[in-house]
């Protein structure tokens, strides 16, 4: 007799802890307890072996029992009901993540965002412009004179026939732009996508990138010019870079000058990097021409400035000692991958 309650405690422990991972095994729990030929059914049968002192207490178990198992069934079934929190959509959890591979930076790029940032710290704000200009921008308004050889079809990737449409030469075209329609003061630097109708060669390209630079105040100087041009020397090629400045000849500015830093490969002593002059070019500079600021309605007795132009992919190849300009442009990434920069 005691038998009996024992195997109905066992069987209503093992209900309680009946799994299933998967609607036919729910449904297998189903047949399994509850079905018409179910365990249920049989431990029910054995109400009649019992003493009738006894068997109040065993149908009481046995509602219990049957309580339990429909219970379950519920919990269960609900579990895989469609929808999508159903378990078995549910992915595992602790599977290690996928990997999604990470490109790098083009190198120009990091070096164009590293030269913003050093301009950005000083006051210096990035204007942009189109790469298709027209002659007054690119040209006339930068006293550029009908000779000069930039204006020749040879030089220059004019869009009609008529020359007034062209692919900006330089990124001054967007000072001159900006000068137009502001009132000094103002500081920007203008990078950007620039083109020369050149034979392709390890040292020269048809398109290539730009920083330039200007600043227009009330009694701007050379010396400021100066002192911005070896701010922006030492932030990027170190505390112990000097600057010097050659006289030259812009069209845009008077005076003009080329600015070398001193080599930060061999400290001036003489390498390959200077070809051991001690020396590297980093751009041209100069006091904003007059007839420039004519052009744009600024008032020149009224206000100086200063203007400079940087070209990105020779500072890179100083600072990455990248020996062909091409490699910029093929898009290889065995040359590429060698840049992880975060910047
Ligand atoms: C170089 C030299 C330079 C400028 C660019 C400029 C622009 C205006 C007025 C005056 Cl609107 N100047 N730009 C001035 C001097 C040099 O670039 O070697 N670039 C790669």
């Amino acid at each position: 007799m005691q038998e009996i309650f024992d195997k109905t405690n066992l069987v209503l422990e093992e209900i309680k802890a009946a799994t299933a991972a998967n609607v036919e095994e729910a449904e297998q729990f189903r047949i399994k307890y509850l079905g018409s030929k179910g365990v249920l059914k049989e431990l029910f049968g054995f109400m009649g072996q019992l003493p009738n002192e006894r068997k109040k207490e065993y149908g009481q178990l046995m509602n219990t029992l049957k309580a339990t198992a429909e219970a379950k069934l519920e919990e269960l079934k609900v579990t895989f009901e469609s929808g999508p929190a159903s378990q078995k959509d549910i992915p595992d959890l602790t599977a290690p993540a996928y990997q999604f591979p990470l490109g790098s930076r083009h190198p120009l790029s990091i070096i164009r965002n590293k030269m913003i940032e050093i301009f950005g710290r000083i006051g210096f704000a990035v204007a942009e412009g189109p790469e298709i200009e027209d002659d007054w921008h690119n040209f006339t308004a930068l006293n550029l004179p009908a000779d000069h050889p930039a204006r020749d079809m040879q030089d220059t990737f004019f869009l009609t026939e008529d020359k007034n449409w062209l692919l900006r030469t330089h990124t001054s075209s967007v000072q001159i732009r900006v000068m137009e329609k502001q009132k000094p003061p103002m500081r920007y630097i203008f990078p950007g996508r620039v083109f020369r109708n050149e034979t392709i060669t390890a040292r020269a390209h048809c398109t290539f990138h730009q920083v330039e630079g200007l600043y227009i105040d009330e009694n701007v100087s050379f010396a400021d010019l100066k002192q911005t041009m070896l701010y922006f020397a030492q932030e990027m090629f170190g505390r112990n870079v000097e600057v010097r400045f050659r006289p030259s000849f812009f069209p845009f500015t008077e005076p003009s000058a080329e600015m070398d830093i001193s080599c930060f490969v061999c400290g001036g002593s003489g390498c390959p990097v200077c070809k051991h002059s001690g020396w590297v070019e980093i751009g041209g500079c100069g006091m904003v021409d007059p007839a420039v600021m004519e052009n744009c309605k600024i008032d020149p007795k009224k206000y100086s400035g200063f203007a400079f132009g940087m070209g990105i992919e020779r500072i890179t190849m100083l600072k990455y000692k990248v020996n062909d300009l091409r490699l910029y442009f093929e898009n290889d990434v065995r040359f590429l991958k060698q840049f992880e920069s975060a910047l």
